[in-house]
């Protein structure tokens, strides 16, 4: 289908108090516009009081999440990963052969093992990248070698052109005809053609070309590995996956290999398990300390979702060292999620005027102003906010609570437009609703944590520079909200909420769903590309490259298939088993 161009000027002004007069304004003139005005549930909700979410009860109860346990505790667990890492960084060193560097490299990162050896892998990939003519002189220039090399570079945040595929296409610039013989070449490309920016027609055709050549072979692969493999590379490329799932699933496939390297192997799956034990020592922690705040009795309306956050966690930052960064982002996002509970579905608009207030002033003195349950569930969310600044504060003698406050005040704002939109059937367009959704989804307020806990120093020139929404903020935000929309808002409306990205684009153009879902997924490919290039190629925030992209990949992998937050049985519980309670044999 044809597409509308993207205007992303509807990002350039973050949301402040204007905004509620203008909705207002905007709102009385719609009402007059009968063809705005959605079916909604409003008049039965003041006829029977407060709406609920329906949602289905947690199925990861505190008994439960306590009684995981792994035998991959001991010492002599550790002692066994160190000796393999010895082992592993001599062969690293020790090889010599351009392709082997790469495919080693691949499979390092693809084991999820590549952070212990960030300095031997930088080592080489800044030699490659220094002779980078060996793409011209290579003698054997086959289709594998290239894409993989060039996904690699890429993937680690050097440039490399698209025309190194040049010299595979023929005049007209498509893919020569003898590319295609080989399934191994073309996955390769497939892959590499994810690693792309705006504007890369080569890289565009290469991934209609796979795409197209991948689908077709694949029910004649005889080789079922290739053809899993295959198929998985389909449903989702490579450079979008979640590492640690990745991995899992794998390990697998590698130990199946004739030529795997058995010492890489066993590390790869010693190590799964060794982190994977860390994981459950916190999952245990934050699964008791949510039990103790009472939440779940006091916000009965509310979705309870810890252990889901938890992945969201986890997805963003997986390695063992970031433990108090998934603690923090596991209580912020379920704190979130509470709150937009409330706002979605619980709050009066009274109410929520009036949570919006106190969360902008910070003022624990208007507390006894709120209604009980917006108390307890304020007072969390000050409690624990305030903790962490203070922890900041005391290892770093940075006072961050006004940027807490601000983005904290930003997302209530907007969770109150959206609110009031609701209650006065507004229907915003496309463009209007991307304005105040690409905050309400929280990105910028999960990324500011995932910032300060994982940086070290935090450099105030940073935090300045973050305030400004740079593409390192807003492209993840602007896929999160959009895949969010995706899998959650065919329920979200039966509840009763806004029109979502979905339903605002249908508005503004009369066309199908089937359509508008093309198009959203459309914006958000465009977005993937601006990631690669804004953060992954020139992102200054450099030791978080991998958090704001990571961000991206968690995203694609909870609703991809429906609302794997919000529904607690589908993919996410499965994914979520594998990478907290089932440990690899070794
Ligand atoms: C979104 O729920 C969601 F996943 C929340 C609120 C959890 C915390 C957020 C992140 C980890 C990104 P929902 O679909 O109800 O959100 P909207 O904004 O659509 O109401
Ligand atoms: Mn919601
Ligand atoms: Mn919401
Ligand atoms: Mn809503
Ligand atoms: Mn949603």
């Amino acid at each position: 289908m044809h597409h509308m161009p993207l205007h992303f000027s509807a990002f350039a002004r973050p949301l402040d108090r204007t905004t509620s007069s203008e909705v207002k304004v905007l709102a009385q003139a719609s009402e007059t516009n009968k063809k705005c005005l959605l079916k909604r549930a409003t008049k039965m909700q003041s006829e029977l009081g407060r709406r609920s979410g329906n949602y289905e009860q947690n199925i990861w109860d505190d008994d439960y999440v306590q009684s995981i346990s792994t035998p991959y505790v001991g010492k002599e667990y550790l002692e066994l990963a160190e000796n393999l890492k010895e082992k592993m960084r001599i062969i690293i060193s020790e090889m010599e052969d351009q392709p082997d560097q790469l495919e080693l490299i691949d499979n390092l990162q693809r084991l999820d093992v590549s952070y212990h050896f960030q300095d031997e892998i930088k080592k080489i990939l800044d030699h490659i990248h220094l002779n980078n003519k060996d793409f011209e002189n290579q003698k054997k220039k086959d289709m594998y070698s290239t894409a993989l090399k060039f996904r690699i570079i890429r993937q680690n945040g050097y440039h490399v052109p698209q025309e190194v595929f040049s010299s595979f296409m023929d005049e007209q610039g498509n893919f020569r005809a003898d590319v295609s013989g080989n399934i191994e070449g073309i996955l390769s490309l497939y892959e590499a053609s994810f690693l792309s920016m705006e504007n890369e027609g080569i890289l565009d055709e290469a991934r209609n070309f796979a795409t197209q050549h991948l689908k077709e072979r694949l029910q004649h692969i005889t080789n079922q590995g290739l053809a899993d493999q295959v198929s998985r590379a389909l449903e989702l490329p490579l450079h979008w996956r979640v590492q640690k799932l990745e991995a899992k699933w794998f390990i697998n496939v590698y130990e199946n290999r004739h030529d795997a390297n058995l010492i890489l192997l066993e590390l790869a799956k010693l190590d799964f398990n060794i982190v994977q034990a860390k994981y459950q020592d916190e999952i245990k922690q934050m699964s008791r300390w949510y039990k103790e705040t009472c939440l779940p009795e006091k916000l009965n309306f509310a979705r309870h979702r810890l252990v889901e956050c938890f992945f969201w966690a986890l997805g963003v930052t997986p390695e063992p060292q970031f433990g108090y960064s998934r603690r923090i982002l596991t209580k912020t996002a379920e704190l979130i999620t509470l709150v937009d509970d409330i706002y979605d579905v619980h709050g009066s608009l009274d109410e929520l005027d009036l949570f919006t207030d106190i969360v902008e002033r910070w003022d624990i003195n208007a507390l006894n102003q709120l209604p009980e349950y917006m108390r307890i569930c304020f007072l969390a969310l000050f409690n624990s906010t305030n903790e962490m600044a203070y922890g900041v504060l005391k290892d770093q003698g940075l006072n961050i609570i006004p940027n807490t406050q601000k983005l904290w005040a930003e997302l209530c704002r907007a969770y109150l437009t959206e609110a009031r939109w609701y209650n006065s059937g507004y229907f915003p367009s496309l463009s209007e609703y991307l304005n105040t959704a690409w905050i309400s989804i929280a990105v910028p307020l999960i990324l500011f944590h995932a910032y300060v806990c994982t940086i070290n120093p935090i450099l105030e020139t940073d935090l300045g520079n973050l305030e400004q929404y740079p593409g390192t903020i807003r492209w993840p935000a602007l896929v999160v909200r959009l895949m969010n929309d995706l899998g959650t808002s065919s329920d979200e409306i039966k509840r009763g909420d806004v029109p979502k990205s979905i339903q605002c684009y249908m508005q503004d153009t009369g066309c199908s769903e089937e359509d508008a879902r093309d198009h959203i997924k459309y914006i958000i490919d465009v977005t993937l590309k601006k990631m690669n290039k804004d953060i992954l190629m020139d992102s200054p925030f450099k030791d978080f490259v991998g958090t704001a992209m990571n961000l991206a990949r968690i995203s694609q992998c909870v609703y991809q298939y429906g609302d794997g937050f919000g529904v607690p049985h589908l993919d996410t519980k499965k994914n979520l088993i594998s990478l907290l309670v089932e440990p690899i044999t070794l």
